[in-house]
């Protein structure tokens, strides 16, 4: 399971309770871009296992914006995150999850969307997401990303929402990141959003490669296996480029270095949001090179929409991408995995405040338990 570290409202007692037996964690508290220390690394493995339990996966080390767009002091980036790599090597965490979105780690529109039996959940919807984008953001050149009948639909709604509705909708957009609240303003957004200016697919690959080529071999000498996170959701958004979405981007990151520590983050959930990603044909194909699982399933809609589905619901298969995956894999190495995110049901519908967006106790218990049946009861 994920845990947010000692601020997260759902404690590591729980998540033992659960069913986990290891947690993906960060040191959230320690700000992008600087090195994280030993001593840091230790007193935070030494509370997961006071709890019993076992520290597997760093999700994630966060690579700092700088190192994505290519600007800033890169050399220092660099040593920073190797000595990290460092930090956690040496404390027997061998999994290091990470990303490579630009500006937004993960976007949706509607935080808390109410399913038919009363769940609620998290949705994605492009009229919405082209009002944030049109009205709330005003980004140069927006009106070309989204087809004229989106922007007739994103105005009308837009018009709908007063004024506390809209900065509650924007803050959902802009402030989401994993284990921080950070405050931001549309403004400081305008001005990430600046720094990729000139910055297309082949580019951020190139900055891409140019951090591994000085990571790897740091990864390798002290036995650290990295997995690159895809994209959330799996395509271009606020005109930025996305390079981890689909099955040729995924096959041509991990053709960019022979290396036993590059890896991928399978995450079902992401990967599962475009319809044209073949998870169990995916699963297969990379099998041998994915170091870190995230399981989730979502639903597509006709629109273009998506919501964040129960773990055996959804448009994506679980069982067929697990199955794919056992019959695919050669290696003997254990890979960390977690149900990733959870609906909000039963008792935590009523604590709106106290949940993580995705991170709630029990839909992530009953996902977990779904996921553990399906382990047990597979040949
Ligand atoms: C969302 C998560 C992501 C993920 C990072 C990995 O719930 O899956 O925030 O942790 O993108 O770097």
């Amino acid at each position: 399971m994920r845990w947010f570290g000692p601020a997260d409202p759902v404690p590591l007692a729980h998540l033992r309770q659960a069913g986990a037996s290891a947690v993906f964690t960060s040191l959230h508290d320690i700000p992008y871009g600087e090195a994280w220390p030993r001593t840091a690394v230790r007193e935070r493995r030494e509370l997961v296992e006071a709890a019993g339990l076992r520290w597997t996966a760093v999700e994630s080390i966060p690579v700092h914006e700088d190192l994505k767009t290519g600007r800033g002091d890169l050399a220092g980036l660099l040593e920073n995150y190797a000595s990290s790599l460092r930090a956690v090597a040496a404390e027997g965490i061998r999994t290091v999850v990470y990303n490579f979105m630009p500006v937004l780690d993960w976007v949706r529109t509607d935080m808390a969307f109410m399913l038919p039996d009363g769940s609620r959940s998290m949705r994605f919807d492009p009229v919405h997401f082209a009002a944030f984008d049109l009205h709330a953001l005003q980004r140069p050149g927006a009106e070309y990303d989204h087809p004229p009948e989106i922007r007739e639909q994103a105005a009308a709604w837009w018009g709908t929402l007063d004024e506390p509705a809209r900065q509650r909708f924007i803050a959902s957009i802009i402030d989401v990141f994993p284990g921080v609240k950070w405050g931001l303003t549309l403004d400081d957004i305008r001005t990430m959003l600046a720094r990729y200016e000139g910055i297309g697919e082949s580019q951020l690959l190139a900055h891409l490669e140019r951090f591994l080529d000085y990571i790897l071999p740091v990864a390798e000498e002290v036995g650290v296996k990295l997995a690159i996170h895809p994209d959330d959701p799996p395509f271009p958004v606020l005109g930025l480029p996305r390079i981890v979405s689909t099955e040729a981007q995924l096959a041509s990151i991990l053709d960019l270095a022979d290396s036993p520590s590059h890896g991928l983050c399978f995450c079902t959930g992401s990967l599962g949001a475009r319809p044209d990603n073949d998870l169990p044909a995916m699963v297969a194909r990379f099998a041998d090179r994915l170091h870190a699982l995230h399981l989730r399933s979502t639903t597509l809609e006709a629109d273009g929409s998506f919501h964040e589905a129960g773990h055996l619901d959804g448009t994506t298969d679980l069982l067929a991408v697990l199955l794919s995956y056992q019959k695919s894999r050669t290696s003997p190495d254990s890979v960390p995995w977690r149900p990733d995110h959870g609906l909000v049901i039963m008792d935590d519908l009523d604590k709106p405040e106290g949940i993580t967006p995705g991170y709630s106790a029990i839909g992530r218990l009953k996902g977990l338990a779904e996921i553990r049946g399906m382990l047990r009861a597979m040949p």
